[in-house]
Formats: C-alpha cells, structure tokens, sequence
C-alpha cells in the first residue's frame, strides 16, 4: 500500500515539474519529451518512465545507425537518477574520486583524471538492458515496458581495471571472487550497487570516452565501469567505489531483481517456468543477468514496409556476449521450415554487435522474414521466446519476425 502511495506522489512530482517546465501552458503540454528530461536526446524516443528517467530508442532509429548507436538516441535505463547530470554531455573530471578496496593487499583511492596518463583501452560492445524485448513475453511480465529499444552499439574507451592494479601494485587475496561496484548518489537516494564475477576483471574498463566524446553524464560520466560480454545493469554509471568481495552484493538490484530463476551447477541457461507464477528467488536457486544472451535483431525491412520483389535485401545484426564468434544467421520465410545463411560482415569474436545480411526471393503479397543467429558454443534462439518467461522479464532472446508487404 505504502509503495503504490509513494510512486504516485512521485508521478505526481514528475508530472508537476514537467508541467512547470512547459511554462504551465496546458494540460496537453504536461507530458515532457525525451529531450525535455534529458539535454541533447533526440525527441522522438520514446519516455518509459520520467523518475527514475528511463527512454527507449525508437526502433527505426536504431535500425537506421547500423553501425554504432549515436547519444542522441541511446537508450536510458536509471534505477537511480543523479540529479545534475541529465545531459549527453560531458561530466566533470576534475575532484571526481574512486575508492578501490576490499579482498586487495594494498586499498587505494584514485583521482579520475589520473586515468589520462595510463594505457587507454578502446572497445566495441553491445550496452543492453536485460529487460529488452520484455513485451515479447506472454502474460506481460512486471516493469518497464520495453519493445526492442533498450540496446544499442557503442564504443567506450578507457582504463582497463587490471593495468590500474597493476599501475598501483595492488594484488587481489584470496576469495576475491566478485568484483561489486557502487555508483555515486546524492542525499538520500538508494544506492545503486552491482557484483559480477571475477573473471569480468579480464576486460573491464573504467571508461572515460564514448563514441569518441567524452563519456556522456546520463550515460555514466565523468567514469563508468564496463564489463564487456554483460548485460547494461552491470555497467556501473558514474562509479565512486570498487570492491573485491567473496560474494554477490545484497542489495535488491543484485537479489531478487536482476536475476533469472536458475539450477545451481547445470549448464541450463535458465529454470523454465510456468508463465504467470511466480519464483520464491534466493541466491542459490537463480542467477544474475550476467553474460548477454545471443541474439539478433532484423533492421530491413521493417515491420509493416511495403518493398520491391522479387529479391529483397534483408538485415540486421547479432551478438552474443563475445566469448566465442557468431558463427551464423540464418533467415527463413516460410515461419521456420527451410532456412537459408545470410552474410556475415566478420566471423571473429567481439563484444560488439555484428552486422548481416542475405537476400530472399518472394513473390508479390504478405510475408514474414525470421533471423537465427548461432555462435561457436553451439549455441542458438529460441523459436518461441517465451521458454524464457519469468517473472521479470528479462534477457529475452526468441527469434524476431517481421511481417511486410512485397509489392
Ligand atoms: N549508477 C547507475 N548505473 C546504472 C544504472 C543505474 O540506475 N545507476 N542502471 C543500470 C541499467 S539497469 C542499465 S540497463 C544500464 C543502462 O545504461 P544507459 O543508461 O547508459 O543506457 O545502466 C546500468 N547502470
Ligand atoms: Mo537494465
């Protein structure tokens, strides 16, 4: 009772402030764009929620930057907003501190502008939030109403978290098992903390750049953690404190949320569940949304397009989480009966989306384009992406069909 209490007095809050913004001209000006909330976002995406601010990228607009997500149209996923710092912009450097502690021989703090004089480090690499494709899921799962938005491709650049050890001779002990990062807040805010296991140190990247600009406030500036390989909730925005832990962190967004049910020591991916139940979650019987699940996304056509036949471009993207190469994609036309490969753009393993492409021959009328990637691990999508159902929604991975017209 209390909580749905306190999230409408919040609405309330957001839809208050934003009518202020509009210079009180109206009930219709009430409801504030992407770039109202946040300076430099591009309009027209799509405002999931004001307070924490949580924007999904149109898809057309994803699909139209193939290469590399621009900040004007990167998603944004808050948990816990940080309030001043609401801008693609950059942030501050200077006086911003890092605390390094916990199962290390020799805890230290550092500047972040002490970063400028290591080894940078640039990578490519997919930033997702595990909750995207969350509609796909029948019955609808609780959160966010994500399509297929929350993801993008994007290039940080920065520290590795392994040399700066190293630059300051501290070792990991024993039992240093986890690697738990903590973002910066401001007064009371809940705290925003998440663990990954240890062997994410092999390409974690305390990130100062993006795209080639500096990092982005909203998106984590002036310092961010990155994990290449994990799912967006990992990547810890505007990081104040690493430590080297024996466990997972017992905040909520480690345990219950941010997880999947799971079996301990299975190789299965998840516990399938029974759509519409729900999971009585603990440490042992689930796991984190750790290591992107594979995936592919088509770009062209897109859903509802009329195009020119017979032949017809089809493309798009995948990506796993870049421990071992896509190695195919595959389309079909006839809802999964016969499948044919399309072209890969490159067959070596990356932290980034790859892209693909194949060309179909139909005839004139309605059709539906299916894409299946498979990686080097044997791995591949579901079919049906609803396997996957749980409670929450997250690391939705099932095959995307498109429907369009061939004129
Ligand atoms: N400090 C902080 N870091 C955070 C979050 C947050 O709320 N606070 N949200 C996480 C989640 S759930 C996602 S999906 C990504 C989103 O990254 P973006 O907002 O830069 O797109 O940031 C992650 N890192
Ligand atoms: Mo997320």
């Amino acid at each position: 009772m209390e909580k749905v209490n306190r999230r409408t007095t919040l609405k309330l809050m957001g839809l208050g402030a934003a009518f202020l913004a509009a210079g009180g001209r109206g009930l219709a000006q009430q409801a504030p764009t992407a770039d109202q909330l946040v300076r430099g976002k591009d309009r027209r995406l799509l405002v999931l929620s004001q307070r924490p601010i949580v924007l999904e990228t149109p898809y057309e607009l994803l699909a139209a930057n193939a290469e590399r997500t621009p900040k004007e149209i990167l998603y944004i996923r808050n948990n816990v907003d940080l309030p001043g710092y609401n801008t693609v912009e950059g942030a501050n450097l200077e006086g911003w501190k890092v605390q390094v502690g916990g199962l290390v021989d020799k805890p230290f703090t550092f500047e972040a502008k002490e970063l400028l004089s290591l080894p940078q480090h640039e990578v490519t690499m997919v930033l997702q939030c595990s909750g995207n494709g969350r509609t796909l899921y029948q019955p609808r799962p609780s959160g966010n109403p994500w399509k297929r938005g929350g993801v993008g491709n994007v290039t940080f650049r920065g520290v590795r978290l392994k040399d700066l050890l190293a630059a300051k001779g501290a070792k990991l002990l024993d039992k240093a098992y986890h690697i738990t990062a903590h973002a910066s807040r401001q007064g009371n805010a809940p705290e925003f903390v998440r663990s990954v296991p240890i062997h994410a140190l092999e390409n974690a990247l305390l990130a100062l750049s993006m795209n080639g600009e500096p990092l982005p406030a909203v998106h984590g500036g002036p310092v961010r953690l990155v994990f290449p390989g994990y799912f967006g909730v990992n990547h810890v925005k505007w990081v104040e404190k690493i430590e080297f832990t024996e466990g997972e962190n017992t905040t909520t967004e480690q345990m219950p949320r941010y997880r999947v049910p799971a079996i301990p020591n299975t190789q299965l991916p998840f516990l399938p569940q029974e759509p519409g139940k729900t999971y009585p979650y603990t440490f042992q019987n689930s796991r984190p949304n750790w290591l992107v699940t594979l995936n592919s996304f088509i770009f062209a056509p897109l859903e509802g397009q009329t195009v020119r036949g017979p032949y017809v471009r089809v493309e798009g993207v995948a990506f796993n989480d870049g421990i071992v190469p896509i190695v195919s994609v595959e389309l079909s036309t006839n809802g999964g009966r016969t499948w044919y490969k399309a072209e890969l753009e490159r067959t070596e393993k990356t932290f980034g989306w790859v892209r693909w492409r194949g060309t179909v021959y139909l005839r004139p009328g309605e059709h539906e384009v299916m894409a299946r990637a498979w990686d080097a691990a044997g791995r591949s999508q579901p079919l049906d992406g609803n396997v996957a159902w749980n409670e929450r929604g997250y690391e939705y991975s099932g095959v995307m069909r498109v429907r369009f017209t061939v004129s």
